[in-house]
Parts: structure tokens; sequence; C-alpha cells
């Protein structure tokens, strides 16, 4: 009963006070001068440097070549039987843009010495994509080496194979070398988070086809939404059968929806223009949900348009981002305020929560961005001082919370703060590079002539 008075005291006054500072200037009202001065950005950038330091020296002493360094008991880690170099291969791009100039040539070498696909090995289509094959893109984009291009190209091949369906629709799983493919249930992230990478490749290459290849990918998947045009959580990629009709904003349809936006500015693609209208107009209808307390969004049925479900997470923090991407301003900062509130709840955001009552439903924390990304979107956009304010108290707690003396590690829950053996490659991918870029006011990256792949790997726009 105390825990429960002193968790809405806590709510409460977490509420009020992104209410105060976002009124101030959602209003008109230009922020406080003293909510100007507050940050200390050129300090708050450094010190988020001097933390990714401390967890790629962590990654280096005691994982250098793996996948990633289980952060408590120091151990390396791989995902398959043969290391993809998923930590050096996400954060090289980082390093660059935090000016670890070191650190990127050492990581580098490494890459060129290590990294080799043809190896008869079943990796997840989704996961490889949106870490390693987009990596090396913008690594390539960054640095100008053609070697990341040859491996990404080498990548992309090997990954297509996915896309030998019926539907088109990837399969979930595909084996490097033999291109052999297994899971056919699928959901619309695993099936429409390519086009940007894909894209990008056949900029590059001048080979139309893997372009081509997402996008009809992304166009099968949208021919499946329902009358009302929302898309479901679950299908088979071999008959379109709906395997789950739920629909909402979060894991497994997440990235679907930032693609279709993505890609339809990054290629000025205006069949992903026709698609996203319909799309972005029924989330609103339907999955959008304004509480008198704030705005979320929650679980609904694709036929009916009934809700089925108030739960909201980590991974929903994006759409506050792909809002504002969209020019909807007011409900992009009402749901960022939601986004921070979720965070304070109990000092780390959980995976997810049920936002009728506030009760944690999965209370572990795996070292996600979303919050700190759509922080940045909403700065670049709004120029709003709340947005580095927000994100400098949840950096804080991020080191209170989850800092070790080698590295970072996960929460296995909010509540206890007890730590998990797991740092995700993504932590170095995303969630530093954006609290990173939330304060750098160095200009070295143009906002306005980038777009972030849903891994935070940024390609220039297209002209
Ligand atoms: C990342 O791998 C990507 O952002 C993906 O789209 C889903 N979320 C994780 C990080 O939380």
């Amino acid at each position: 009963m105390k825990s429960f008075i002193m968790l809405v005291f806590i709510l409460f006054i977490s509420t009020l006070k992104a209410n105060i500072l976002l009124s101030q200037t959602l209003t008109g009202n230009s922020p406080s001068n003293e909510s100007k001065q507050s940050i200390d950005k050129l300090e708050m950038a450094e010190r988020v440097k001097s933390e990714f330091l401390h967890a790629w020296n962590g990654y280096k002493t005691y994982a250098w070549g793996y996948d990633a360094l289980q952060p408590l008991s120091k151990q390396p880690h791989n995902w398959y039987k043969n290391s993809l170099l998923m930590t050096p291969v996400d954060a090289f791009d980082t390093m660059i843009l935090m000016g670890l100039f070191i650190e990127a040539d050492e990581t580098k070498e490494l890459i060129f010495e290590k990294l080799d696909f043809d190896v008869d090995m079943e990796v997840q289509n989704f996961e490889v994509s949106i870490r390693i094959f987009a990596g090396l893109l913008s690594a390539y984009e960054l640095d100008g080496d053609k070697r990341f291009l040859v491996l990404a190209e080498d990548l992309a091949k090997r990954l297509m194979k996915a896309f030998n369906s019926p539907t088109g629709m990837p399969y979930r799983y595909v084996n490097l070398k033999t291109g052999a493919t297994s899971g056919p249930i699928s959901n619309p992230a695993e099936i429409g988070t390519y086009l940007v990478e894909y894209g990008i490749l056949s900029k590059h290459t001048g080979n139309p086809v893997y372009y081509q290849t997402a996008m009809k990918a992304m166009t099968a998947m949208y021919s499946f939404r329902s009358p009302l045009n929302l898309i479901p959580e679950g299908i088979n990629v071999e008959t379109g059968e709906i395997t789950n009709p739920i629909s909402h904003i979060s894991g497994c349809i997440d990235s679907y929806l930032e693609y279709m936006l993505k890609g339809f500015i990054l290629f000025n693609d205006s069949t992903l223009q026709s698609m996203w209208t319909p799309t972005i107009d029924a989330v609103n209808k339907y999955l959008a949900d304004q509480k008198p307390e704030g705005l979320w969004y929650g679980q609904a049925n694709m036929y009916s348009g009934t809700r089925t479900s108030t739960t909201y997470g980590a991974l929903d923090a994006f759409f506050a981002g792909t809002l504002a991407m969209h020019g909807d301003l007011k409900r992009a900062a009402d749901l960022q305020q939601s986004n921070y509130i979720m965070w304070m709840m109990h000092g780390i955001e959980p995976e997810s929560m049920n936002y009728s009552n506030m009760e944690v439903e999965n209370g572990s924390y795996i070292l996600r961005p979303e919050n700190f990304e759509s922080a940045y979107y909403l700065y670049q956009y709004t120029h709003n001082e709340i947005y580095p304010e927000m994100g400098k108290a949840m950096f804080e707690n991020l080191i209170t919370y989850c800092r070790t003396d080698v590295a970072y590690a996960a929460l296995k829950d909010v509540r206890t703060k007890e730590k998990r053996d797991y740092m995700e490659s993504f932590f170095f991918a995303e969630t530093l590079k954006y609290a990173f870029l939330l304060f750098d006011e160095s200009g070295k990256l143009d906002f306005n002539k980038v777009i972030f792949n849903t891994e935070a790997h940024p390609y220039r726009r297209v002209e």
C-alpha cells in the first residue's frame, strides 16, 4: 500500500513537471532561460562519449572479436556458431560521429580481417540486416572505404534468398551459405524493414533489384491490411494467412511503420506515400488512446478496431519520433511526455506496462534506445530545451542503474534494478548515439540531410 501511494505520488510529480515544461513551449511561451542554461550540452556530450569508451573498453578487453560482451561474468558471447562482429559493426559509425578515430581504425581492421559471411549458419534475416548489413552500409558512407560496400553487398545477396517465398515476403531465417530458409510465420517488422538499406545499396551499386525486392515485400504486407487499414501482428509469408489479427505500434510491427515513412522521405516514392497516409490515419484512429493523464497507443483488433489491451512499453517510445517526422508535432510531444513518465516511474523504463493502471507488465530493461531516439527527434524538430533535459535525466539514471565496473548491463527488473548479464549491440549503435547526438552541437551530423535506419545507422538523403 505504502509503495502504491509512493508510486502515485512520483507519477503525479513527474506528470506535473513534464506538463509545466511542455506547456511553456507548446503554447508558444519560450522555455525559461533557467531551463536553457540548466544543461551544459558540451559537458553532457563528453560524458556520453566517455561512457561509450567505458563500455567499449570492456568489450575490447573481454570480448574482442565476438558478437557481444556479457558484462557481469565478463565472458564473450556469440549469437551463432561464428561471430558476425555484431558489436563492432553496430558501434563503428557511433565512433566516427563521436570522433573516436583510434577506436574506429582498430574496429575497421578487425572487420576486414575477420568478417566472413560464407558460413553454413542459419541467421535471423531481420536482426542481421538492421545491425550488420545496415552498419556496413553506413560505415561505407561515413568512411568511404569500398571494402565496406563489398561486404555489405555480399551479405545482402545471401540474405536476399530469404525473400524467395510465394508472396515475396521474407522468411524469418536464412542460411548464409546454402540459402535455405525457415520460419514462414512472421510479422510486419520482419517483413517490411528492408527498404532503407536495400534502397541505399541500389543507389551505391546501381542495381535496382535490391530496392525492388524490399518494395515487393512491403507492398505484399500492405495488401494484407484490414478494411480499417490496420495490419496484423502475425502472418504466414507463404500463404498470407493471418496468424494474429491484433494490431499495434509495438515490437513486430514498429519498424514496418517507420520504414514506410522513411522510405517515402528517403526515396521520394509516391507509392509509399499513398500507403503511409491511410496507415497513419488508421493508427491514430484505432490505436491512439487519449487518457486524461496523457496520450498512449494500445492494441486493437484489425477487423473491428476494438481495443484489446492497453499495453505500452520501451519499444513503443520510438513512435513519438515517427510522429514528429510525419509532421504531427502535437501528438509527438504528447507521446514523448508519456515516454518520459514511463521512464521515470521506476527510474528506468520497463519493457512493458499497462497504461490504464500504470502497472508494470514486463519489468526488464535491455538498454533500449527508443526514448532517447524520440527525445532527439523532438529536439531537432522543435528546438525545445525540455528534450535535452529529459535526455540528461534519463542518461543519469542509466549510469546509476546499468553501469558495471567494465561496461553496461541490462536489468532483469526495473523495480528491483537487479542486473542481467547482457549488453546488446544496439546500446552502442543507438542508445549512446542518440544520447550523444541530443547534446552534440558540433554540427558534424546534419539531421536534415540524413535518414537513420531502425538501428540508428545514418544514410545521406538521396538528392
Ligand atoms: C533495435 O534493434 C531496433 O531499433 C529495432 O527496430 C527494434 N528495437 C531494437 C532496440 O530496442
